[in-house]
């Protein structure tokens, strides 16, 4: 099967990424499915933190999730996946996930559909943003324009994604010739569509995940295994690997 997903790889042009937390999950980041298992988190619902209902009935709580999560970010280092993918340097990385360990690992062009952690902006409508120290997250505060509180830049769920981020994902996904979709669930909306639209615009998919997804019935080639080991047997030089 690896073979059979090389020689797809060697074959295309255009091959674009399309990401979830499994790819940072052996950084030590839990997948958002994940996240109740054990811990200080366990008795939080994730889908409502991740939420505006679940910042407005109490941001305090939200924004010490956040911190938390920063803090586990800030220490989280990329692993053998976010490497192999950032040494393709004609790649496109299409990613649900609001960590910058793809940027840390060196990847140039990468187009975050969910938004950033490692930002804050207002929760009104003044258009405040700031980057905030992932190692020493701030505590909730007020958005020094306006006086709305400040939040994550991320998208929680029933917000609309970033237009100019989705727009882009769009097109790379419908013009690629191969998609290779790593460690999502494929179960949220609208991104996990890319999907079914690359295959529909000719596109082969080879997924990357550790068990079967939602996306598993539009796969050329589904490969089980972790991100960290799966990712860079498709994409290094045989001749690199030691
Ligand atoms: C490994 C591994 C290893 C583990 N190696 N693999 C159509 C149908 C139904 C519902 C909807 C629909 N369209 C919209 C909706 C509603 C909703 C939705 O999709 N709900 C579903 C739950 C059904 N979508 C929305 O609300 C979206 N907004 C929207 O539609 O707006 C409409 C609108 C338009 C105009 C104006 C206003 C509104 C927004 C979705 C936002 C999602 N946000 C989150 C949180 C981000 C912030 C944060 O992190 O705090 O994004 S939710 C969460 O899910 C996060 C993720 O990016 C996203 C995807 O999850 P992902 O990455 O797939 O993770 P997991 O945990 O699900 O899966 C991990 C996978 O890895 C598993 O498969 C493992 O097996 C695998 N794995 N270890 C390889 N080592
Ligand atoms: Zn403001």
């Amino acid at each position: 099967m690896i073979e059979q997903a090389r020689r797809i790889i060697a074959q295309a042009g255009r091959v674009v990424s399309f990401s979830g937390a499994g790819l940072s999950a052996e950084s030590g980041i839990p997948t958002f499915r994940d996240a109740q298992t054990g811990g200080l988190w366990e008795k939080h619902d994730p889908m409502r933190l991740a939420s505006p209902q679940g910042f407005a009935a109490d941001p305090q709580l939200v924004s010490e999730w956040y911190a938390h999560r920063r803090r586990a970010i800030a220490e989280a280092q990329p692993n053998g996946a976010h490497l192999a993918l950032s040494r393709r340097s004609n790649m496109i990385h299409v990613t649900q996930n609001v960590d910058d360990l793809l940027h840390r690992a060196g990847t140039e062009h990468v187009i975050q559909l969910h938004g950033t952690i490692a930002h804050d902006r207002c929760n009104g409508d003044c258009g405040f943003r700031e980057a905030v120290d992932m190692t020493d997250p701030p505590a909730l505060r007020s958005c020094p324009q306006c006086g709305d509180q400040l939040r994550p830049a991320v998208v929680w769920f029933g917000e609309a994604l970033p237009s100019d981020a989705w727009e882009e994902a769009e097109r790379v996904c419908s013009e690629c010739e191969v998609l290779l979709v790593i460690g999502t669930s494929a179960a949220v909306y609208p991104a996990a569509g890319l999907i079914g639209l690359a295959k529909s615009a000719g596109a082969k998919i080879i997924i990357v995940n550790t068990q079967s997804s939602d996306a598993s019935s539009l796969a050329d080639v589904e490969l089980l295994g972790k991100a960290s080991e799966v990712v860079p047997a498709l994409l290094d030089d045989p001749s690199t690997i030691s």
